[in-house]
Order: structure tokens, then sequence, then C-alpha cells
């Protein structure tokens, strides 16, 4: 990666932003470098983290709340993880993509297949994210799919997280998932123009007071993404949420939180495959396997051997 990339980079040229996300998304020692090279400049961004299950309107919604921040004069990057075909749902965001290629009208979009780990997922939802708060973008929307472990770590992507839920005939409340539930700072019940969305929201809201634990209790907006209703009720929320983030050194607090659980996972990632290409390691696994196979030791017994030595600290 040359210093012209980043000098044009550092000028707002979006296509050499393009070019570092991929770099980036690709991984290895180059996306490290790059994003090395960005940290000093990462920390300005908003980042709006938007989850739920395909088909919510998660889109929709982020295409809507975008252009509140739009009309307010800040610059929007959109990261999202879209499986099917991206941005299908939203023709408006089909649209913008395809504008976008001829002029940056200050919302820039990527998506990112849903391949790899859910680990490596958020993982680069995260850095894609850190590449365009470095570019300057105001607000970053984070769309993630609500699935799995993704879940619990979209609360360290994102400053606000918004789970989007829709109110599906003959599923009740109860039925969402409680990951979902945890991680949720603002809850969106779209496709209120269905006719049990009121009755959907109300339960949600008893729920979410039944389970209430913190100074911030989230709010249930109701929204119709394809009709814009709801929308500024939607964008009034995420910027309480905002403001509540912004006293008693909370925002700090998460975001060192976010970044300690960044090095861990960076870390952890690192120390397996260390730990297994390790050729002591690998002589000592293939010595269990023997002793293993021929009865002499259960699985469990040779794993502890093989922890044996890095369990000093654990030491009786
Ligand atoms: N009836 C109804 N359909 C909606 C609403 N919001 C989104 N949709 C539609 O639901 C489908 C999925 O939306 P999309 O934004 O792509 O969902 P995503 O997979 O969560 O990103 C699209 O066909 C949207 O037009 C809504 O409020 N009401
Ligand atoms: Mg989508």
């Amino acid at each position: 990666m040359t210093q012209d990339y980043f000098d044009r980079f550092f000028a707002g040229e979006t296509l050499a932003a393009s070019r570092l996300m991929s770099v980036v998304e690709a991984g290895g020692e180059e996306g490290e470098e790059v994003l090395n090279r960005l940290f000093p400049k990462v920390g300005s961004a908003y980042r709006i983290g938007v989850t739920g299950f395909t088909g919510a309107g998660k889109s929709t919604l982020v295409d809507a709340v975008s252009r509140r921040y739009r009309d307010a004069k800040k610059s929007v990057g959109v990261i999202a993880e879209d499986p099917s075909s991206p941005f299908t749902g939203g023709a408006i965001l089909g649209d913008r993509v395809r504008m976008q290629q001829a002029s940056d009208d200050g919302v820039f979009i990527r998506s990112i297949a849903s391949r790899g780990s859910e680990t490596g997922l958020s993982a680069c939802a995260t850095e894609l994210a850190d590449v365009l708060d470095a570019f300057g973008r105001d607000i970053i929307f984070l769309e993630t799919i609500g699935i799995g472990q993704l879940e619990y770590r979209i609360r360290h992507i994102a400053h606000t997280t918004c789970v989007v839920v829709t109110p599906d005939a003959g599923d009740d409340v109860q039925s969402l998932k409680s990951g979902l539930m945890e991680v949720g700072e603002i809850f969106v019940v779209n496709k209120a123009d269905r006719e049990n969305a009121k009755r959907y929201a109300d339960d949600l809201r008893s729920m979410i007071e039944l389970r209430a634990n913190s100074d911030w209790l989230p709010p249930v907006v109701e929204t119709a993404g394809t009709s814009g209703e709801g929308i500024d009720e939607l964008h009034d929320a995420i910027e309480r949420h905002r403001e509540y983030l912004s006293h008693d050194g909370r925002l700090e607090a998460k975001r060192a939180e976010a970044l300690r659980n960044r090095m861990t996972l960076v870390a952890d990632e690192r120390l397996r495959k260390l730990f297994w290409e390790n050729d002591y390691i690998r002589k000592k696994l293939d010595g269990m396997v023997d002793l293993v196979t021929a009865g002499k030791k259960s699985p469990y017994e040779a794993a502890r051997e093989i922890l044996e030595p890095f369990a000093i600290n654990s030491r009786k």
C-alpha cells in the first residue's frame, strides 16, 4: 500500500477509501498495516448498530434515518452485512449505490458478505467502520444480522444498538431471543402498518420494563420503513441515547470496553494459531494421541497435561 493511497484517502477521495477497505477486508499483514496507519485518526464517528433478522427492514430504516442525518449536514457511512443480494429490499438504497458510483452524495455504503466465522464478520465490520471513521464520516451505520453470538458482539461495535423486530403473525414477544433483548438500547417495531403491530409494541414495552436493569430504559419505536412513519422518532431516540452516553464518562467507558474486547479477540485468534503450530505442542499432542488410543489416558487427562506448563497461575 503506497503513501499515495493514504494521501488520497486523507484528501477525501472515495475511491481510495474503497481501496483501503478492500485491503482491510482481505485481512493479513497488509490489512493490519492499513489499520495501524489509520488508527490515530479513528474515534470521532458516532456508530449506530442496526441488528435484526433478514427482511425485518434494517436497510430500509438505515436509508431513511441516514437522510435525517444528511439533512443535518452530517456525512454518513454504512457497513451492511447482507447475505442475500445486498439492498434488494430497498430500491432507494439500490439507487443510492448506483448514484454513489457517479457521485459521492455523502453516504458511503459498503456491504460485506456474511462468510467466515461470526467473530471474523463482526471484526471485519468494526475494521471497515474504523476506515470510514478515519475517512471522516460523522455517522456510521452498522447493519448486522442478529443471529448466534453476533448479537452479543454488536454491543462492542456500536455506540447505540437498535434491534429491529417485526410483528409477525403468530409470534409473541416472548419468542424474542434473549440475546437480542440484551443488546437492544433502542427497539424498533418495524412494519407498523401490519395489524398487530401496536399490541406487539406494547407487549415489548412491558417486557422491557420488567427486565430494566440500568438507568437507560430502552424505548420501543414503531416505524413503517417504507412509508417513513416513525423515522423522526427513531432518529430522536438515537440522539437521546447519544446524549445519555455523553454524560458521566459513559461513552469513554463504552469505547474502552470495545477496545479491550477487540484486543482480546485479536490476541485470542493469534494465540490459538501460535499454540497449535508450536513444535513442542504438536509433538506433545501426537504422543498423547498414542496414549489415549491405547487406553492409557482419557482425552481429558491428556488435554490437562498438554496445558499443564501454562497453568502456573492457577496452580494451588
Ligand atoms: N409492509 C412493510 N414492508 C416493509 C417495511 N419496511 C421494509 N419493508 C419491506 O421489507 C423487505 C425487507 O426490507 P429490508 O430493508 O431489505 O430488510 P433487511 O433484510 O432487514 O435489511 C423489503 O421488501 C421492504 O420494502 C414496512 O414498514 N412495512
Ligand atoms: Mg439489509
